[in-house]
């Protein structure tokens, strides 16, 4: 079971419930105190008030080829970084001279946190991420996205793109905000998968399919039983000496990096599954 937002061939937006291929809409009328998916999400029992707001009078839809829209409100959204050895050791490789730090951040009990987009710089599921045009070296960083509560609780996780210039971060460390934080470098989505309702966490696999021209350019996958911690430790630092009254979300870092002479080229088509919540597909412009 797990919940979205639907854009509607109207342009309304509709807070749903997906269970067994249907959905169902949501009343968000109902209650004064819920209007919008995170407030759902924040709510002390989600999967519960959901089937309580179900709304009657609309009928159920199948599941097919509805527009999701990032399931975002007024979240920020941060990233961790250095989680898996994969990405500690491509990171080695492609820096030159600030090898250590990549290191130290994986073995160190502070981990890496970055603030990675704001909900109006979030790329939908299927509109297109970007490449930096000043970057030569790009990749997609497929990622296990924790939804996070004002109060700190992971209450879902979601799937998420961390789009990264490599070759900028490689150049400088002091470079990561350029190498990660521009536009169309963060795409979340499409669904939300309440924490009740999610697969024990260490066998969940996340897989990575770049197609080029119709056809498969990079495959890759990793589970969740590589990272080198828990989500619930990533959540509490970013919770740490911070607040976060709309709550947030947490892309948890890449498992999964393509060979060093693979960039990403535009037109090529980046799809990230991730048991238990589904498949975010974008576009690269
Ligand atoms: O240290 C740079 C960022 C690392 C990152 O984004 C990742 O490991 O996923
Ligand atoms: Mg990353």
């Amino acid at each position: 079971m797990q919940f979205g937002k639907l854009r509607r061939d109207s342009g309304e937006i509709a807070i749903v419930l997906v269970e067994r291929g249907h959905i169902f809409a949501l009343d968000m009328n109902r209650e004064p105190a819920v209007k919008c998916l995170a407030d759902l999400l924040h709510s002390p029992d989600p999967v519960k008030l959901a089937g309580e707001l179900i709304d009657t009078l609309a009928t159920s839809e199948k599941l097919s080829g509805q527009t999701f829209l990032a399931p975002v409100d007024e979240q920020e959204i941060w990233a961790a970084g250095v989680t898996y050895k994969r990405s500690k050791v491509a990171r080695e490789e492609e820096s030159h001279g600030a090898a250590q730090f990549y290191d130290k951040v994986y073995t160190a009990p502070r981990p890496e946190l970055f603030l990675k987009a704001t909900p109006a710089r979030v790329v939908h599921p299927g509109r297109p991420v970007r490449i930096r045009a000043d970057a030569k070296w790009s990749v997609p960083e497929p990622e296990l996205t924790l939804v996070i509560s004002p109060a700190g609780k992971i209450v879902g996780y979601t799937v998420g793109n961390d789009m990264s210039s490599r070759d900028i971060e490689g150049e400088n460390p002091l470079y990561l905000p350029q190498a990660k934080i521009y536009k169309g470098s963060c795409a979340v989505g499409p669904m939300i998968t309440p924490t009740s309702a999610m697969p024990p966490l260490e066998g969940v696999e996340i897989k990575l399919v770049i197609r080029r021209g119709g056809k498969s350019a990079f495959e890759g996958s990793t589970t969740l039983a590589q990272m080198a911690r828990t989500t619930e430790s990533l959540a509490e630092w970013l919770f740490k000496e911070n607040e976060f009254p709309n709550g947030a979300l947490l892309l948890t870092g890449t498992g999964i990096v393509p060979p060093d002479d693979f960039s990403l080229q535009t037109g090529d088509d980046v799809s990230i599954t991730i048991a238990g919540i589904g498949t975010l597909r974008n576009p690269v412009a």
